[in-house]
């Protein structure tokens, strides 16, 4: 074939996928149809034998090479929680301690960050650093963890607050890691994708995309040969789905049988890459569709249907079969780092040249946080003065985690190598010596401290 020939065939290519993106996009996903649904309608994806739980109808957001910002509406889940359903007996069977529980750490989450995005835009204390808000997406963290146990192990993203905060770690140490303080959890030396608690199973926030994979595999390793039947949760976005380390992890894991549970939380952005034009499929989990293992598409915004599909892969892995993929759908209100486009006291970033203001709106709409309470003052559980008392509750941990980092210490420029290598000092003195900077750093026999 000619030169020529070969790039028709190209471009004809192209046009062909742009087409079946955009009809894709065109029959819209509606959330929280049931599986009949959405077998019915999808567009010619062979499921797996596992498929039954798929919650989302319709064609997904990917392979839409088309994408136009302001598409994101077309995915907009319902406007409540469904009331009845599995996903909502499934919650509603939680005991209302453990559901206030949620609601304070999805408020606390939210309010955290908002806080954070208020000090960033105004300048104030001087804050500095990458941070990646999460804000909109909390439904998946909470849905998630309010299926772990305890001593269950997460692997997070760069974009970790969120999960943190819903797994029950310390907004104190976070806030101080973020105005790098010492009491921070890394000592003021790590900041914002560095947040950590194994305390807690928080195997900690990281910024290389696609690192939980390994993270988790290697925590349900270990808890496989121990007998202990823990899991571990690998967090990550649609983008980090490109990493070839997810398909190296995933099918090793559906190999060995290794308790993961992949969470992706597709919310359509790849920092300012609309994620439908460089992912070939509908949905993130159909690349593992070959795969033997359950895959659950949900509605990212409903803590109920996030809930429902982890207990599953919780009881799965527990189970000794293996990994499980969760997809949910959602979006976040921010931009990818940092806060532009934001502003002090409002909700959401505009402006953004790769998304629509309209379409940030819509989205706002659909805040999982007001759609939980909606959902728990209909199903009677908790009454709104109960909320509010909660939603103010959360403030006051929000606010004095900003006082403690403010009242704490800067760290003591000795303990970045102390924390660092085993054999800091001595690393640091040999370093300064051959820099010609003068040496801050004290060895044991100098009177330091030790490593
Ligand atoms: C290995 C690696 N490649 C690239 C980057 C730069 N990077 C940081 S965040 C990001 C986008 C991640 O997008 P996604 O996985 O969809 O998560 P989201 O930000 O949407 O939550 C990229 C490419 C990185 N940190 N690590």
């Amino acid at each position: 074939m000619s030169e020529r020939g070969r790039n028709i065939d190209r471009r004809m290519l192209m046009k062909i996928m742009g087409a079946a993106g955009a009809t894709g996009a065109v029959f819209s996903a509606s959330c929280g149809r049931s599986i009949d649904t959405a077998r019915a309608e999808s567009s010619g994806i062979v499921g797996g034998k596992w498929d039954r739980n798929i919650r989302l109808a319709s064609s997904g957001p990917g392979g839409n090479r088309n994408w136009q910002r302001g598409d994101a509406v077309k995915f907009l889940p319902p406007e409540k929680i469904p009331t009845g359903g599995s996903a909502a007996s499934a919650l509603a069977s939680l005991p209302k301690s453990k559901l206030l529980t949620m609601y304070y750490r999805m408020n606390a989450s939210r309010k955290w960050e908002t806080v954070m995005k208020d000090l960033f835009v105004s300048g104030k204390d001087n804050l500095y650093g990458a941070f990646h808000p999460y804000v909109g997406e909390e439904a998946i963290a909470m849905g998630v963890m309010a299926a772990l146990n305890d001593d269950d192990y997460i692997a997070s993203t760069h974009r970790g607050h969120g999960h943190l905060v819903a797994k029950g770690g310390d907004l104190n140490q976070m806030a101080a890691e973020i105005f790098f303080k010492e009491t921070g959890c890394n000592k003021g030396y790590g900041g914002s994708m560095h947040i950590t608690d194994m305390s807690k199973g928080i195997m900690g926030m990281n910024g290389i995309v696609g690192a939980s994979y390994y993270l988790a595999a290697g925590a349900a390793m270990r808890s496989m040969v121990r007998g202990t039947k823990q899991v571990a949760v690998a967090f990550f976005g649609d983008g980090a789905a490109n990493s070839p380390y997810y398909f190296s992890a995933i099918r090793s894991c559906t190999n060995y049988k290794i308790p993961v549970i992949f969470v992706n939380e597709n919310n359509f952005q790849y920092m300012g890459v609309p994620m439908a034009t460089v992912v070939p499929t509908k949905y993130i989990s159909d690349y593992t569709r070959g795969l033997d293992i359950p895959h659950h598409v949900v509605d990212g915004n409903d803590v109920s249907a996030v809930y429902e599909a982890t207990k599953e892969a919780v009881e799965w892995g527990r189970a000794g079969k293996g990994p499980t993929m969760i997809e949910g759908i959602t979006y976040r209100w921010y931009d990818h780092a940092g806060f532009a486009g934001g502003r002090v006291g409002v909700d959401g970033a505009y402006g953004l040249p790769y998304r629509s203001d309209d379409e940030v709106r819509a989205w706002i709409t659909r805040d999982p946080i007001v759609r939980f309470k909606t959902w728990l003052v209909e199903k009677d559980i908790a009454n709104a003065t109960e909320l509010t008392k909660v939603e103010a509750d959360a403030q006051a941990a929000v606010d004095a985690s900003i006082a403690f980092a403010r009242q704490s210490k800067d760290p003591d420029p000795q303990a970045g190598v102390h924390h660092t290598h085993a054999n800091g000092p001595v690393m640091a003195t040999q370093f300064f010596n051959r820099s010609g900077f003068a040496n801050p750093v004290k060895t044991p026999a100098e009177g330091g401290r030790r490593g």
